[in-house]
């Protein structure tokens, strides 16, 4: 366990002071799905998002163990095959960072500088965690249940492997699993082979890679990821409220044809089919409005299936363009009542910022 003292607050960008070579870096290594994929229902495996603190660690299967220990009356340790073995569950989730259109925010936080595509929908494959929480046998006191990956590095000054830790509520929540599988195949390295962690409904950060470690605590957990990062923070000495479930967010696939440089769409007039998808990891979405006039007005899209609880939801819209120029936004309402806003809402760290997206467009 690292201790957590003495970690230099997260910067914010001067006024403006652009990308920084260092934020670059993080880009390349960490891409977002271009967003034509919305189309897919489940993300075809190099489209998903990705995002890697550290290093992707070498993991040799056959020395690879799950060691589940802390407050239990009995320790685990289950090789690849043992947990392969158990009863098997596949659930359709989408997962995003909570650093999801970060880059957008005024002024901007420095870390991975995500527009608004870190994300993707797969269908995870492994065994249900809170079967495996009641053969260990919790221990009356348990409050947290920390997970830990193999991987390594320096945040902020802390030295840590990445943990993460839910409250044991959500860890015995009946559609968190250890998953082996994304879309059917063993998980690529870059999405945590062999064993992560999958939390329906949670920022990504929840989703604890190349798992090696679950370990049961009396007492809340202390580590950098939850007790520093994954905050939200206004100053940086702001204790702030723990980054937990995705916010509502819709996204659109741009119309038209892209200008490489700049990205701006050019589209013919005429009749258009805005379609795209909606998400939440506090219920089903349902309503999703586009604005085809820079946030003036709003018509109601048409919602396809609701499929599993936490996977996206399609939606379509039909769009008659005359010439001009056109800025298109698409925005969600989940079933909770929380609704996506125009506006940033913004935090230090640029956490949970489900912003409106704007997709310019230039028409004839
Ligand atoms: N061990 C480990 N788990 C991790 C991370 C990490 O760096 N190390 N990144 C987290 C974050 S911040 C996100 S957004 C998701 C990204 O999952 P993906 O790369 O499979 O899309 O993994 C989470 N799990
Ligand atoms: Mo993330």
């Amino acid at each position: 366990m690292t201790s957590t003292e003495a970690s230099a607050p997260a910067r914010v960008a001067d006024p403006g002071e652009g990308i920084t070579a260092e934020e670059l870096q993080l880009a390349a290594r960490n891409h977002g799905m271009p967003a034509e994929a919305l189309r897919y229902d489940l993300t075809p495996v190099g489209l998903h998002y990705l995002l890697i603190h550290y290093d992707i660690p070498a993991i040799a299967p056959q020395e690879w163990r799950l060691r589940l220990g802390g407050a239990v009356d009995r320790p685990l340790e289950l090789t690849l095959d043992e947990l392969r073995a158990r009863p098997a569950a596949s659930r359709t989730v989408t997962l995003e960072c909570a650093g999801n259109g970060r880059a957008r925010l005024e002024p901007r936080p420095i870390s991975q500088p995500w527009l608004v595509d870190a994300v993707g929908t797969a269908e995870w494959t492994g065994t249900p965690l809170a079967p495996l929480l009641a053969e260990a046998g919790l221990s009356p006191d348990a409050v947290e249940v920390a997970f830990t990956g193999a991987d390594h590095g320096i945040e902020r000054g802390i030295e840590q492997d990445y943990a993460r830790a839910l409250p044991l509520a959500a860890a015995l929540a009946e559609d968190v699993i250890l998953a082996y599988e994304m879309n059917g195949v063993p998980l690529p390295p870059q999405h945590g082979y062999p064993l992560r962690l999958v939390v329906p409904g949670w920022y990504g950060m929840a989703q604890v890679k190349w798992l090696t470690g679950i370990e049961v605590l009396d007492r809340p957990f202390e580590g950098f990821q939850n007790a520093v990062a994954y905050r939200l923070k206004v100053e940086a000495d702001d204790v702030g409220e723990p980054v937990t479930r995705i916010l509502p967010r819709a996204l659109m696939i741009p119309p038209g044809y892209p200008d490489f440089m700049s990205r701006t769409r050019f589209a013919k007039p005429g009749e258009h089919l805005l379609t795209g998808r909606a998400w939440s990891g506090w219920g089903p979405v349902d309503r999703v409005e586009v604005s085809t006039d820079g946030g003036l007005t709003w018509a109601d899209a048409d919602l396809g299936p609701l499929g599993d609880a936490y996977a996206w939801r399609s939606w379509r819209h039909r769009w008659t363009a005359v010439p001009g120029r056109y800025e298109l936004l698409a925005r969600a309402t989940d079933r909770v009542g929380h609704v996506q806003p125009v506006d940033q809402p913004w935090n230090r760290q640029g956490m949970a910022n489900n912003m409106t997206q704007r997709v310019a467009v230039v028409v004839g």
